[in-house]
């Protein structure tokens, strides 16, 4: 498992990489306990289950998914076109939380719901034009551990980077990071509990 350099600051790591401004932040303050605020996402979000489309065949995606944010924060990958659901007082109290912890302001949240050791994402960047040159992306993990991969898209000198994401941390990647590194969530070999990630986003 790659270990990320510490940071002077107590309760931030900056990850070593070329080509990539990724900071983690450990057990943020989230206003309640982990356990419970996983149980109150994955009984009140409205999930849904989109279907993708790659090389002509349409596939359900192996996790569930929702966007919150503000009323235009319209955003669309993979060919899905998705139109925000408010914000709960549970969501707009923790995005109040990141932005104070990051310094960033987000407009929307993309969340999604990892059932068991199944549910998985596949290699990507966050560089859709709605988020800008260089996303400031901060990426909340709730519940079960899971292993955060990112490859290079074009040094294949570099080493894959394999990033355990425990309950509670924070993720915040920025600068050259989408543009040059994809990033993923890979199946597990073993059965695993849910987990719920939160992406903070700021679509334009
Ligand atoms: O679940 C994660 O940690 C990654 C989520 C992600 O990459 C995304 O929502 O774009
Ligand atoms: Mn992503």
């Amino acid at each position: 498992m790659y270990q990320p350099q510490l940071d002077i600051e107590q309760d931030k790591r900056q990850l070593v990489m070329a080509d990539a401004d990724i900071w983690l932040f450990h057990q943020i303050d989230t206003g309640c306990r982990y356990d419970e605020l996983l149980s109150l996402l994955i009984d009140n979000i409205c999930w849904r289950q989109e279907s993708i489309t790659l090389y002509g065949k349409t596939h359900p995606q192996p996790r569930l998914s929702a966007w919150y944010g503000d009323n235009d924060a319209h955003y669309s990958y993979s060919g899905i076109q998705l139109k925000p659901v408010p914000w709960t007082s549970t969501l707009s109290d923790l995005k109040a939380r990141v932005e104070n912890i990051t310094g960033y302001s987000f407009n929307s949240v993309l969340l999604n719901y990892y059932r068991n050791h199944h549910d998985r994402m596949g290699m990507h960047s966050d560089d859709e034009k709605e988020l800008g040159r260089q996303p400031v992306i901060a990426s909340l993990s709730l519940g079960e551990e899971r292993v955060f991969v990112l490859r290079h898209k074009f040094r294949k000198d570099l080493k894959t980077i394999k990033l355990a994401l425990p309950s509670g941390s924070l993720l915040l990647m920025k600068g050259d990071t989408q543009a040059c590194w994809k990033h993923g969530i890979n199946r597990e070999k073993y059965p695993c509990g849910a987990r719920v990630n939160l992406t903070f986003r700021r679509v334009r």
